[in-house]
């Protein structure tokens, strides 16, 4: 009795359940009836013991989230659970790749755990906006600790097999032929008259330390903040300590509800999907062939090209990092070291690790040293004369099929490849700083980008690491051209009565990292400064760019000199709101004839996420990006976007087109400001009763 996804086989004494789903193995409603009616199957035949593995390249890796949203089917994982649970023999659980979420909860529910070393366990619901639905919060406190248990949940990241090892999480780790090794563990446990052994029987063991609940949830604050889910999981495993398992799970069943209806579970579940939907082309086959990228080098090891060669070489590419001089190159590697150093310090790295890495990297100022090197990344200085000189180099010194990638922020790609005799090979790769942390890559397609050209650093990307989404040419791209229209709403709410404190205030309670200001300040004031200069804006001559004109020009550069729209203190680095700036802001808008006045947290996020939206709206209508969901990942991985909204244009199909279009309206009518007409796309859609989502299922191939 067997169906499409799981096979049931009895071998000697072995019952043994193969689950065979690809992709990865998820539970939907198919797996869980299959598991049943194995189950069942195996009570009644002559098998000892009962073992469950999966084919294909994972373990089961959660339920299944296409399933979400739709009418839930018996039976349900909770039931499938307690059917493994309860079994009268010992059932095992052979794992490999990633035993996730309702997956772990399943080899959990099993009696004893073997896996080959590469297996990653973990219980990441919360990055979904939910929580372990099926005894994970019960049964994991159980077997690894609390302490253990919570940062599993809270945090969602897996284990590696040797650490579940050394908590219990696993009772072996077995030789990479993972079928074999588990029948002969399976044949062992046998032998040995191994009992079944339901970890739900387990005590949960409160933590000894009066307070250590409340202490676990400031600890995680920063990091989960506006998210329901992390606090219910606290809630659950502290339950645990002092529950049986059956009211436990009952008050988990109603907790995980509560997650799965709300809000941000749709948000986050979306940010899933857009996140896998990135990284497919429209236009570019999946299967178009993909350039060898073995060997890299970055031109200028300044504050972006060190970042940027440190993923490469932490993906195990050989990096070359040219520079002008040799104390150039001394200093960039300098920073590097120091990077790493403080990476072995905070134990993301073992010093073995980190020397592997360093022993990735070679330095010159000879541009003929990169010649075989299969490709370049240039981090020079913003200017487009200093760019093109750099790109006449490489093309006459690099080989006819290396790819060469520019780093700039704003410049026009189609006019640097221009500069070259093979505009083919030329692509934008824009990464964020610091870029050796930063997840987020705008790969940007220009006119004659080849496409095997594209999907390469599509590829690339994955491997290093990074979340790419392909932009077309604009000055800013996606992220930082709609940053403008955000970054002048928040300058002229100075100017009309809002202080940096507020307007900061207002959009860290509603989600967003950090605000517009303190971003300003943390980037620098003197990058925007040099830019509006190249740009021929005069000083100080457009009211929405005179406060930070006047701020560089009396040295406030922000953090790195200690103040610019704050002052920060020097020991804590914390921000502080400086007087001396309000009353700067009351000039300026004085000399702007700026009426002042109160304003409102809700006007200020209100009019700060609605200048996004927009310019998001008039992205999509000019090709610039393919989907809204490529903009929604763009500002969740780049630009600090509380991943529980799901991005700007998901978070405004959540207000209504309708809503969007009349609000949009009635800002260009009390402001005069032609800036809030409504872009054509939100009207069509307003008007046709659709929304932005529905763009998704057919993305736009015109990219460039
Ligand atoms: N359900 C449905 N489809 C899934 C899926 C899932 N759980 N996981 C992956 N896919 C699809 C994915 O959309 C993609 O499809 C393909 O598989 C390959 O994925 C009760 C309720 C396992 C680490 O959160 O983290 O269990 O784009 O491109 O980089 O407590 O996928 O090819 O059409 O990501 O090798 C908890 C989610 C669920 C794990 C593999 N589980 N998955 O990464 O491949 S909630 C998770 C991942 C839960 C219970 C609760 C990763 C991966 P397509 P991929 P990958
Ligand atoms: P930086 O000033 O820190 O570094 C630039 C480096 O390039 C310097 O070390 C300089 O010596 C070197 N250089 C200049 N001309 C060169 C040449 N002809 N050959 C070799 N090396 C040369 O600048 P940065 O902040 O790293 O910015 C680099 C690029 O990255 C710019 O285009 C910038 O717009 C872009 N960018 C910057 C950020 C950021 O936050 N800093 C973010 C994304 C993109």
């Amino acid at each position: 009795m067997s169906n499409s996804v799981v096979n049931y086989q009895l071998q000697d004494q072995l019952g043994i359940i193969r689950i065979d789903n690809p992709p990865v193995n998820a539970l939907s409603h198919a797996v869980r009836a299959g598991l049943m009616d194995a189950l069942e199957q195996a009570n009644a035949d002559t098998s000892q013991a009962l073992l469950i593995l999966c084919q294909g390249r994972t373990f089961i890796a959660g339920a299944d989230i296409t399933e979400f949203g739709k009418p839930p089917q018996a039976p349900h994982l909770p039931d499938v659970i307690s059917a493994i649970e309860n079994f009268p023999k010992p059932v095992i659980a052979a794992l490999h790749g990633n035993a996730l979420g309702g997956g772990l909860e399943v080899a959990l529910a099993a009696h004893y755990r073997c896996a080959v070393s590469a297996t990653k366990l973990g219980l990441p619901e919360v990055k979904l906006g939910l929580l372990p639905g099926a005894g994970g919060t019960q049964r994991l406190p159980r077997v690894v600790g609390v302490e253990a248990a919570l940062d599993m949940m809270t945090g969602g990241a897996p284990i590696s097999a040797q650490r579940a090892l050394e908590l219990g999480l696993v009772d072996i780790v077995v030789k990479d032929d993972l079928e074999n090794s588990a029948i002969e563990y399976c044949q062992q446990l046998i032998a040995d008259a191994a009992p079944p052994r339901p970890s739900g029987a387990l005590q949960a063991v409160a933590p000894d330390s009066p307070g250590f609940y409340d202490a676990y949830r400031k600890r995680i604050a920063r990091k989960s903040r506006g998210q329901i889910a992390p606090g219910f999981i606290i809630e659950l495993v502290e339950l645990a300590t002092r529950t049986d398992i059956d009211e436990g799970q009952a008050q988990e069943r109603e907790r995980f509800l509560e997650c799965r209806n709300s809000p941000q579970a749709s948000a986050m579940q979306y940010v899933f999907f857009a996140e896998r939907a990135a990284g497919k082309l429209p236009d570019i086959p999946a299967d178009t062939p993909v350039l060898p990228v073995n060997s890299i080098a970055i031109i200028g090891a300044g504050t972006m090209g060190g970042g940027i060669a440190m993923c490469f070489a932490n993906a195990g590419i050989p990096v070359t990092l040219v520079e002008t001089q040799q104390e150039f190159l001394d200093r960039g590697m300098g920073i590097i070291e120091s990077n790493y150093a403080t990476s072995v310090k905070r134990g993301r790295f073992t010093q073995a690790q980190a020397d592997g890495f360093l022993a990735n990297f070679s330095g010159t100022t000879d541009y003929a040293d990169i010649a075989e090197a299969d490709m370049v990344i240039e981090a020079v200085f913003e200017n487009m004369d200093v760019k093109k000189e750099v790109f006449a180099k490489l093309d006459a010194v690099c080989k006819a099929d290396c790819v060469l990638a520019t780093n700039t922020s704003y410049l026009d790609v189609d006019e640097i490849a221009a500069a070259t005799s093979r505009p083919q090979q030329v692509i934008g790769a824009h990464f964020f700083s610091p870029a050796n942390v930063m997840k987020l890559l705008e790969v940007v397609r220009a006119k004659k980008t080849a496409p095997a050209v594209v999907q390469t650093f599509m590829k690339t990307a994955k491997k290093i690491g990074k979340i790419a989404v392909a932009v077309g040419v604009c000055n800013g791209f996606v992220g930082n051209r709609m940053l403008k229209g955000y970054a002048r709403q928040a300058q002229l709410l100075l100017l009309e009565g809002a202080s940096p404190e507020q307007v900061d205030g207002a959009m860290e309670a509603w989600g967003m990292a950090m605000g517009p200001i303190a971003v300003g300040d943390l980037a620098g004031l003197d990058i925007g400064y040099r830019s509006r200069r190249d740009q021929g804006i005069e000083s100080c001559s457009v009211k929405e760019f005179t406060l930070p004109d006047t701020l560089v020009e009396k040295e406030r550069l922000g953090q790195k000199t200690g103040a610019g729209y704050y002052r920060y203190d020097a020991q804590t680095r914390q921000r502080q709101p400086d007087p001396e700036v309000a009353s700067l802001i009351e000039d300026i808008a004085a000399r702007w004839q700026v009426e002042r006045r109160e304003i409102e947290a809700e006007e200020i996020v209100e009019r700060l996420v609605l200048a996004l939206i927009n310019e998001g709206a008039a992205i999509l209508q000019e090709g610039i990006a393919a989907r809204p969901s490529d903009i929604d990942i763009v500002y969740l991985n780049g630009y600090g976007f509380p991943i529980w909204r799901g991005g700007p244009m998901f978070y405004a199909d959540t207000l209504g087109m309708d809503t969007v279009v009349e609000k949009l309206k009635q800002l260009q009518q009390t402001t005069g400001d032609a800036y809030w007409e409504p872009d054509s796309l939100l009207l069509e859609l307003a008007e046709k009763g659709q929304t932005l989502n529905s763009l998704n299922s057919s993305p736009n191939k015109d990219t460039k």
